[in-house]
């Protein structure tokens, strides 16, 4: 039972609680920490993979389906970066790397898998099927095969063959500045080009749900033009994503040896469990690079996004061009990411 000097702080506290959540409202906060859930995704292709992920995410479903579901619609696209649609490797194949992981650090991945339209969904039967993290190339394929996956037939997307024809020309591999609608255009555009309005190959996507639980999934073709047998970041657990539930999420895009390096969304989301925002633990990771590549950090981009555990979020990027996509009850957007260079 209450005393009476304690009935009196108890209501005193309460009211003032009362009127602080009244005010803090009124006064609005950020958008961002409007509330959960909340999925953000990179680059523009994230707009139409957000939705999905809504569907799921709106419904009190688990972030770890809407994370799934949402970069299932990007690896579906033909007229996309990501998935069987998307550019080859140097010699005529396309390979996917994908990975997922949930809110008790189960995590599971492919890389170099090939004929298969969704490796993310094969990441988590990896996660959830076997007592391992990541399966590759023909193990990867026969697994998926195992679990049903149909294998798809080997054949290069009308835009990739245009790309690839093209590159054929110099067969000189130089990874590309990752970058979108530095002429309004995106990868839904009609024109996929080959010449840079849009040349990047990756969706990465973390969510929060209405429970407060994140997940992530990174789903990539790899650089266009790649070595055969070539992975990037995208499906290394800590690299292209990392998810610690308590703390926050990080996803990264861009050149993946350079993420590898210095396996910077653990960092991220570490500098977040420190108490930077978002942004500033992203732009930290960009700073690294930077120190670490001098001159050549010019001739290259990596970009960084992240989301903690109060629905804030942040990215940093090397080059302009980089864009991430929002949407929770209050909003649906594009946002262009900060950068190092202007
Ligand atoms: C990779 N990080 O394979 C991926 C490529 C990418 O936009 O993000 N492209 O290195």
């Amino acid at each position: 039972m209450l005393n009476r000097r304690k009935f009196i702080q108890a209501s005193a506290f309460t009211s003032f609680a009362t009127l602080f959540s009244k005010k803090t409202l009124s006064i609005g906060l950020p958008e961002v920490v409007k509330g959960k859930p909340v999925v953000i995704s990179t680059w523009d292709a994230g707009l139409a993979a957000n939705k999905a992920a809504w569907e799921i995410l709106s419904k009190k479903g688990r972030a770890l389906d809407a994370v799934e579901a949402g970069v299932m619609v990007t690896e579906a696209s033909q007229n996309c970066c990501v998935g069987l649609g998307a550019n080859p490797d140097r010699d005529g194949f396309v390979t996917l790397d994908a990975c997922i992981m949930d809110e008790f650090f189960n995590c599971g991945s492919v890389a170099f898998l090939e004929r298969i339209k969704h490796p993310v969904s094969v990441a988590r039967r990896v996660m959830e099927r076997t007592p391992h993290v990541m399966l590759v190339g023909s193990g990867a394929q026969q697994f998926a095969i195992a679990q049903g996956f149909p294998l798809e037939e080997q054949k290069l997307s009308a835009d990739a063959q245009k790309n690839y024809d093209n590159w054929l020309k110099s067969s000189d591999y130089k990874p590309v500045i990752n970058i979108e609608n530095s002429k309004g255009r995106g990868p839904f555009a009609p024109e996929r080009s080959a010449s840079g309005e849009y040349n990047h190959d990756t969706i990465g996507m973390v969510a929060m749900d209405a429970t407060g639980n994140l997940s992530g999934s990174c789903t990539t073709s790899g650089m266009g033009f790649k070595m055969r047998g070539r992975l990037g970041d995208s499906p290394i657990i800590g690299a292209g994503l990392f998810v610690d539930n308590e703390i926050g999420a990080c996803t990264a895009t861009g050149q993946g040896e350079d993420v590898i390096r210095i396996s910077w969304s653990h960092t991220v989301v570490e500098l977040m469990r420190q108490g930077l925002s978002p942004e500033v633990a992203c732009r930290k990771a960009v700073e690294r690079i930077i120190k670490i590549k001098k001159e050549k950090a010019k001739e290259i981009q990596v970009a960084f996004l992240a989301l903690n555990k109060k629905g804030e979020v942040g990215s940093f990027a090397i080059q302009k061009g980089f864009s991430y996509a929002i949407k929770n009850a209050g909003m649906e957007k594009l946002i262009p990411s900060k950068s190092w260079f202007q």
